[in-house]
């Protein structure tokens, strides 16, 4: 098979297309929240830290795809222009002052390029805003208990519910937020480092024992959003998810009427117990 060289950036160029379609292109999943049968892609964005992160992980998918297209295009070049048959007699040439100018100075600047964004969002991250609620994310052997300080001072546990969908990731007492509005989550591991993490709201976070770890996220629509611990942490570390429903602001203070007294006998924390700190 022979290409002529408008057929091959014609190739070429097919190729980027295709590949950008797949990057920038629509949902993969129906329902948003959790994963979904044969996704690729990040989970659709439910917070404005993982939709700075989908579109930084977009941006640097479009950089790389040129990079290895344009390198390829380079090696293709070199195979059919410079083969013994083709180029029976080798150039001597050794130095191009130019070229070895550009081949430094242009990287530098692509990856200038990739650091301001990088940075704005690592910032933006790390930066937690004025919170609207404060919510305790304690990691246990195999489950998580979340405490509510600023609302009420109760806190429950939540373990995975085997009876409910979707499999691995429901949970028996979700975690429970107001929408558009500021969470404020403090981790810490009560016995081996855990990690909590929602895919949909870009944030995961290490919990750690003897120490409190901040995260911040701004849940920009209701529904369910899972999670898993991200930490391997023992036997069950595959069975403790985190689940989050984001509800309306009315929804959210009916649910803390109803778990003020609900969970009025549960046990404080263990570290509020160990400590005497016990409300
Ligand atoms: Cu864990």
């Amino acid at each position: 098979m022979k290409m002529s060289k408008g057929q091959l950036s014609a190739w070429l160029l097919g190729l980027a297309v295709a590949g950008m379609t797949l990057v920038w292109g629509g949902s993969a999943s129906a329902e948003s929240g959790q994963p979904a049968p044969w996704e690729y892609k990040l989970q659709e964005a439910a917070t404005p830290v993982m939709e700075n992160i989908t579109w930084f992980h977009g941006l640097l998918l479009t950089i790389i795809t040129i990079i290895t297209l344009f390198v390829l295009a380079l090696l293709i070049a070199v195979v059919v222009k410079f083969n013994a048959r083709a180029n029976p007699v080798p150039s001597q040439t050794t130095h191009n002052t130019l070229i070895e100018v550009a081949w430094t100075l242009i990287p530098v600047l692509i990856l200038v390029m990739i650091a301001v964004p990088s940075f704005r969002l690592l910032f933006l991250e790390l930066d937690v805003p004025n919170a609207d609620l404060t919510i305790k994310a304690t990691g246990k052997q195999w489950y998580w208990s979340y405490a509510y300080p600023d609302n009420g001072k109760f806190e429950f546990d939540s373990l995975m519910a085997q009876d409910k969908k979707p499999r691995l990731l429901a949970v028996d007492n979700e975690m429970v937020v107001p929408v558009n509005k500021v969470v404020r989550v403090q981790t810490t591991g009560a016995d081996v480092i855990h990690s909590w993490a929602i895919p949909s709201f870009g944030v995961k976070i290490d919990a750690i024992p003897g120490r409190l770890n901040e995260t911040w996220f701004k849940a920009t629509k209701v529904g369910m959003y899972y999670g898993q611990c991200s930490e391997l942490c023992g036997k069950d570390h595959a069975y403790m998810p985190i689940a989050v429903r984001v509800v309306s602001d009315q929804e959210f203070t009916a649910w803390v009427e109803d778990a003020k007294k609900k969970y009025a006998s549960a046990p404080t924390s263990s570290y509020a117990s160990a400590a005497g700190l016990s409300q």
